[in-house]
Order: C-alpha cells, then sequence, then structure tokens
C-alpha cells in the first residue's frame, strides 16, 4: 500500500503548492458574496410593504390637500384647500382669476378624461402651503398658451397679487371616437 500512500501525499503536495491561505479566504469570500446576493438572506414579508404603497397612492389621489389628487394633473401653484379654501372655491378675501389654465386630467373614479380649469385666486400676499407642479401636457414658455407656469391674476383688474390655485372640473374631454 505504499504507492498509495505516495500518490497521496503526492497529491496532497501539489494542492498545497497551488493555493495560498489568501487564495483559500478569496474563495470563501467569494462564496459567501455570491450566496447573499443569490439566496433571500433574511424571512421577512416584502408583500405587506407593497400593499401598504399602493394603497397610500390610492388615497392620495382622493385627497385634495395632496398634490397626486386626480384634479391637480397638470397644477402649477399653491393648492387652495390648504390656504382656507377648497378644490373649486378661492379662500375668503381673495377673487377668482379672469383668466385660466385648463388641462384635462383622467379620473381614477370613473376612467373618463375631464376638462380641468386652473383658476388662480387673488389680492392676497402668496398661500405658500401646498406647492405642487404637475405640469402634465405643458410645453416650455415660449408656447404661450400650452405654458402654466404663468400669474392668471394678471388679468383681474383689482389686484394682480396671486394667492392659490383651484382645480374645478369644467367639462368630460371628447374622445373622438363617437
Ligand atoms: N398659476 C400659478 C402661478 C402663479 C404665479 C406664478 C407662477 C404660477
Amino acid at each position: 500500500m505504499r504507492w498509495l500512500d505516495e500518490f497521496f501525499e503526492r497529491g496532497s503536495r501539489q494542492v498545497a503548492q497551488r493555493t495560498s491561505r489568501r487564495s483559500a479566504l478569496i474563495g470563501i469570500g467569494r462564496f459567501l458574496v455570491g450566496a447573499a446576493a443569490t439566496l433571500p438572506v433574511l424571512p421577512f414579508d416584502r408583500v405587506a410593504n407593497h400593499a401598504h404603497a399602493a394603497g397610500a397612492g390610492k388615497a392620495k389621489r382622493d385627497d385634495d390637500t395632496a398634490c397626486e389628487y386626480w384634479r391637480y394633473c397638470a397644477i402649477d401653484g399653491w393648492l387652495c384647500s390648504c390656504c382656507g379654501g377648497s378644490v373649486s372655491t378661492c379662500p375668503p378675501g381673495t377673487e377668482v382669476s379672469m383668466v385660466v389654465w385648463i388641462g384635462t386630467c383622467r379620473s381614477h373614479l370613473d376612467g373618463r378624461d375631464y376638462l380641468i380649469s386652473y383658476n388662480d385666486c387673488c389680492g392676497v400676499t402668496p398661500c405658500g402651503r401646498c406647492l405642487c407642479n404637475a405640469n402634465i401636457s405643458e410645453r416650455p414658455g415660449y408656447r404661450m398658451g400650452l405654458h402654466n407656469d404663468i400669474n392668471w391674476c394678471m388679468g383681474n383688474s383689482k389686484s394682480t397679487m396671486y394667492h392659490c390655485t383651484v382645480a374645478a372640473a369644467v367639462g368630460i374631454a371628447e374622445t373622438g371616437k363617437g
């Protein structure tokens, strides 16, 4: 059995010559990094978080003091519903702008597209609460009719001071499909 002893001795010497302690540590490190990346390390519940986030998003589409509220899809300004008014009424002491910005927003409630009139409320210093800047379908300033970063109070004769913006649904957008 001497040949068997020599065979294993030769094999172990070759392995020992080819590998060092450093390369063994590198191999173990690589294995651990690979295992951490491919295996689920801790058994925690990710589904609950997603369900909560989806619920929060939907709640905000119904909350007229949140920028995610469905009628604010093309708004740029302070929300009057955070400033003593509501989604469609100006706060007491202000007057509604004569000029408006019209946007089209899809309601998640019935899936239809609505024309939304974004009027500014004027005559009092800027409200400063709940600034929203959604700007869907807005175009740069040189396309005047398609730009919403404008003080619509400028058309009022009494005062051009901007306070906040309301979003009144004024019609249903035609699809053109008949
Ligand atoms: N339409 C809201 C607004 C007012 C002043 C300046 C920019 C935008």
